[in-house]
């Protein structure tokens, strides 16, 4: 009768240790964007893509995009990839060469909020 009380306490550890790293890390940061955070692209993007660390609550994230002078540049259809929920879209009004900020703000799947912002440039 000792072993299996062994094995069921061993096991109880195993999943709560498995259960419980990853929570304490699980919230969606910006893990990658194109364009690229701090980047100079050419030609201008139609798009802007941001890749997160988890997936997202596509009812609570939403990202836009400025010019230097503050006027909105994105087309506002932001979504999240239908085959990848961690994949966050926007189409961009065509360019021209100069600085934009990027800010977002997201809703994981497990409800906690994260935000940022950064900026890219078109070359000319
Ligand atoms: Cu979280």
């Amino acid at each position: 009768m000792r072993n299996p009380s062994v094995l069921f306490y061993t096991t109880l550890l195993l999943v709560l240790s498995w259960a419980g790293a990853p929570r304490a890390v699980a919230h969606a940061f910006l893990d990658h964007a194109a364009p690229r955070v701090g980047s100079t692209v050419t030609p201008a993007p139609s798009e802007l893509t941001l890749s997160f660390t988890q997936n997202l609550e596509p009812a609570f994230s939403t990202v836009e995009v400025f010019d230097e002078k503050g006027a909105k540049v994105d087309k506002g259809d932001v979504t999240v990839d239908p085959n990848d929920g961690a994949l966050l879209r926007v189409s961009l009004n065509p360019l021209p060469h100069g600085t934009y900020k990027v800010v977002w703000h997201v809703v994981s799947v497990d409800t906690h909020p994260t935000e940022g912002d950064f900026t890219f440039q078109v070359a000319p």
